[in-house]
């Protein structure tokens, strides 16, 4: 009996404006030219309750607790896991994911000063073990990104955060890569979009 070889799960993380949605569509181009079955998705959301989520905590007004976003964050997660990305994985379809874990660690860990730690208790708490087999990491100066994503609509509520509050997610990502260089790969996502792809 023929044994499903188990795909692989690839992730693109990084501040906002980086180009994390335009280069997932140039890595999805390129899986499709190797003939790799594939699912696209992105985090928060992937799954119908995901999505809500996703549209509860960017769009809510005014404050929310640094704890209830991460949760909101999380719970995304789970549903996102079981319900996608494992059986995808496991029927031997890869995983090209916008944002996973790493950016809970980086915007509520570091961002919101939860704490890295707590952050990555709680999703071993709940079962989330998944790693990317590889997470390309577009990372640039953060004013850079910014004033990308000012010639977009109105900004989210997390788009409203302070430059300060932003640093502090580029150095938790840029950590993360250097804790595990072998998964995180660092692309210099400032020069043009081109050099980028290649
Ligand atoms: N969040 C969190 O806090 N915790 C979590 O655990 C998770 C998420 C999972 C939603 O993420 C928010 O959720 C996000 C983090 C938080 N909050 N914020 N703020 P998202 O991924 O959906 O939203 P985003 O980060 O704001 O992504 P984005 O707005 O779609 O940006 P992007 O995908 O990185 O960039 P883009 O749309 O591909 O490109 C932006 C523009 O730059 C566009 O006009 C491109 O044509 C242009 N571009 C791209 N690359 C280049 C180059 N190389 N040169 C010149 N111009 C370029």
């Amino acid at each position: 009996m023929k044994s499903t070889v188990r795909g692989r799960f690839i992730t693109l993380e990084g501040l906002e404006g980086v180009g994390k949605t335009t280069n997932r569509q140039c890595v999805a181009d390129w899986l499709a030219e190797c003939g790799i079955e594939f699912v696209v998705t992105r985090e928060p959301g992937g799954t119908p309750l995901g999505e809500s989520l996703r549209q509860l905590v960017l769009s809510a007004e005014g404050q929310m607790q640094g704890e209830t976003e991460l949760l909101l964050m999380a719970a995304s997660r789970v549903e996102h896991v079981a319900r996608v990305i494992e059986p995808a994985l496991a029927s031997g379809r890869w995983v090209l994911c916008d944002r996973f874990l790493d950016a809970s660690i980086a915007y509520q860990g570091a961002g919101r000063q939860l704490g890295v730690e707590r952050v990555a208790e709680l999703h071993r708490l709940m079962g989330v073990t998944l790693e990317p087999d590889l997470t390309l990491l577009l990372d640039m100066p953060v004013a850079d990104g910014l004033a990308r994503m000012a010639q977009r609509g109105s900004p989210d509520r997390i788009e409203r955060e302070t430059l300060a509050f932003f640093e502090r997610v580029r150095e938790a990502y840029l950590r993360c890569a250097g804790a595990a260089p072998e998964r995180v790969k660092v692309v210099d996502a400032a020069q043009p979009l081109e050099t980028v792809q290649a």
